[in-house]
């Protein structure tokens, strides 16, 4: 008798579905620590060690509130190495009425669950991910009839539907969207604060250990990591954001500075995503400290713009548009991932500086991420697959239902354009402006072509030339094909040369 209640490594939040109703003297929670999870994809060092220590500082605060719990230690004698041999092992264990667990991110195993009722001959219950603020059938609905997915619009429905920065109907301030201000570079003399750190418990230097001889041949260090993996200390770094960061997020949303990954970014997505922050407490903070007088409106406006509105949108799109999305290839871009990737060895120091923040912290923030590698894998036409594959394993926020709309949607438009109006795509010239990567590069900014050349600049309109066919009719390039028009006959020739021979040797970048 009983219920077994699944909770899975990025649903460590006390109130997740699986545990609503629970009986707590005849029901068993089970967490459990397994290969197929940990090396689907090979994950950064760094994020098993954030899952597997959350995971154990989650099970001992349910004893602590008085569940059953059953846990499964990574170097268990007996670990059964998959979650559904392991709930396989509780079922034999125990005799349970039913399973329940919680709508995992990932569609793979989602398909996988909904086999395990047949498999263990014991009810499976997969219940709503309620953490989230719409339902993936609210979703649904929105989509249906629009010809444009517009993120823009959805979060509009999503700001009247939770009433964050609301006044009546109105938007707080009169406008939706205050983008226009958080596009600023940052200034020399302007130092973000430190980041949260803190030193690793038992818990967490166990861990360590077993990372470290587990998965030595995962990208990254585990020896050094200072997350955050409790509830208690998650709200630390809330409350540190909205404190230190928040007031600055808009104006410097975009701006990157060589050795500072963090700036004023929030650094929630970890814990937001494994379930030790809710998303509606984080946004709730920050629009408090607006209507404190704490923070300006462009900041808190744009940073919940960032959760209510991109967060939601993006897992919307995800379950909407699987299983197909994860076949897209617009631009049918097959190339192999230069070894660079691994090694962040590249002349390019955008990217090295970009490769090198996310081998070390399993980090990189947005603009890194879109537009220093995004853009590049587009430019040069690397394998949808093998780009995604990539962003899985090394981001520490990284589950299928966020990374893949990012990756597939925002960056490679290989969905032909459901999620953006157009590809993310720039020339050296942003960067340079966005970033102060470009003065310790050996390639210069300012040429087109010639030894020296940035990559990106001939790449780029390499790019826009070689798909003319599929977006010289969308009226957001319009201007773009109307200055590559502009440009001589020789200068086109010799910027496609130039690419071309960048490509066939693409590692030596
Ligand atoms: P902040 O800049 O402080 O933003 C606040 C929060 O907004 C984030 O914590 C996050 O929850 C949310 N958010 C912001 N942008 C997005 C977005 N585009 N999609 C979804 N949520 C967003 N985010 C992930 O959480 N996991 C991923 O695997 C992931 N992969 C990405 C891959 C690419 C190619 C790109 C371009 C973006 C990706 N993002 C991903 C979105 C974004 O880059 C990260 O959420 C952000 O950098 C996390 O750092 P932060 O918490 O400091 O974010
Ligand atoms: C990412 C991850 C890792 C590394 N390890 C585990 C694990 O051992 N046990 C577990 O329950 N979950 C883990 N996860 C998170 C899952 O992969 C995640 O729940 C799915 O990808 C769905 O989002
Ligand atoms: Fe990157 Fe080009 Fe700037 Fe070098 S010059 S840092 S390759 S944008």
């Amino acid at each position: 008798a009983g219920v077994l209640r699944l909770i899975l490594g990025d649903q460590l939040s006390m109130d997740i579905a699986s545990l609503h109703n629970c009986n707590k003297s005849e029901d068993r929670v089970l967490l459990a620590e397994v290969k197929e999870e940990a090396t689907y994809v090979k994950h950064h060092k760094k994020k098993i060690v954030l899952l597997f220590s959350a995971m154990r500082h989650f099970a001992s605060s349910l004893k602590d509130s008085g569940y059953q719990v059953i846990y499964r230690h990574y170097d268990d004698d007996d670990n059964q190495g998959s979650l559904l041999a392991e709930v396989k092992k509780a079922c034999t264990e125990h005799q349970f009425d039913k399973v329940v667990v919680t709508h995992p991110g990932e569609y793979r195993l989602l398909k996988s669950m909904q086999q395990w009722q047949h498999q263990l001959g014991v009810p499976v219950e997969i219940a709503d991910d309620d953490r989230f603020i719409a339902t993936i059938t609210q979703f649904k609905e929105w989509v249906e009839g629009r010809k444009q997915w517009r993120m823009e619009y959805f979060y509009r429905e999503m700001r009247k539907f939770t009433g964050l920065l609301m006044e009546g109907d109105k938007p707080v301030g009169g406008k939706w969207n205050y983008d226009q201000d958080n596009r600023k570079s940052l200034p020399a003399d302007v130092s973000p604060p430190k980041p949260y750190t803190v030193a690793p418990d038992d818990i967490t230097q166990a861990v360590i250990g077993l990372v470290e001889s587990n998965f030595a041949d995962h990208m990254g260090d585990a020896k050094d990591f200072n997350y955050a993996v409790t509830r208690a200390q998650a709200l630390d770094v809330l409350a540190q954001f909205i404190n230190e960061r928040l007031p600055d997020f808009g104006d410097y949303q975009d701006a990157m500075r060589e050795g500072n990954v963090w700036l004023f970014h929030s650094h929630l997505s970890f814990y937001l995503n494994c379930g030790l922050l809710l998303p509606m407490e984080v946004m709730r903070a920050a629009e408090q400290a607006y209507f404190d007088g704490d923070a300006p409106l462009n900041a808190v406006e744009g940073f919940i713009r960032q959760i209510l509105g991109w967060r939601e949108y993006v897992r919307g799109f995800y379950w909407h548009c699987m299983p197909q999305l994860q076949h897209d290839n617009y631009f049918n871009h097959q190339r192999k991932l230069p070894v660079f990737y691994w090694t962040g060895h590249t002349n390019m120091n955008c990217m090295r500086q970009c490769i090198g923040d996310t081998k070390r912290h399993a980090y990189a923030h947005h603009i890194q991420r879109l537009m220093v590698i995004g853009n590049f894998s587009l430019l040069a036409g690397l394998s949808v697959e093998e780009v995604n594959a990539w962003y899985l394993l090394v981001y520490a926020d990284a589950y299928e239902w966020v990374e893949m709309p990012n990756v597939s949607g925002m960056i490679l438009y290989a969905d032909g354009g459901n999620l953006a109006s157009k590809p993310y795509v720039a020339s050296g010239q942003y960067i340079n402006r966005m970033s102060d990567y470009c003065k310790n590069c050996g390639y210069a900014v300012s040429k087109k072509t010639g030894p020296k050349a940035c990559p990106f600049n001939y790449l780029y309109w390499d790019f826009l030339i070689k798909h003319r066919q599929q977006l010289g009719n969308n009226p957001r390039m319009g201007l773009i094909y109307k200055s590559l028009d502009r440009m001589s006959q020789e200068t086109v020739d010799a910027m496609q040369q130039q690419a071309n021979e960048l490509l066939l040797t693409i590692d030596n970048a």
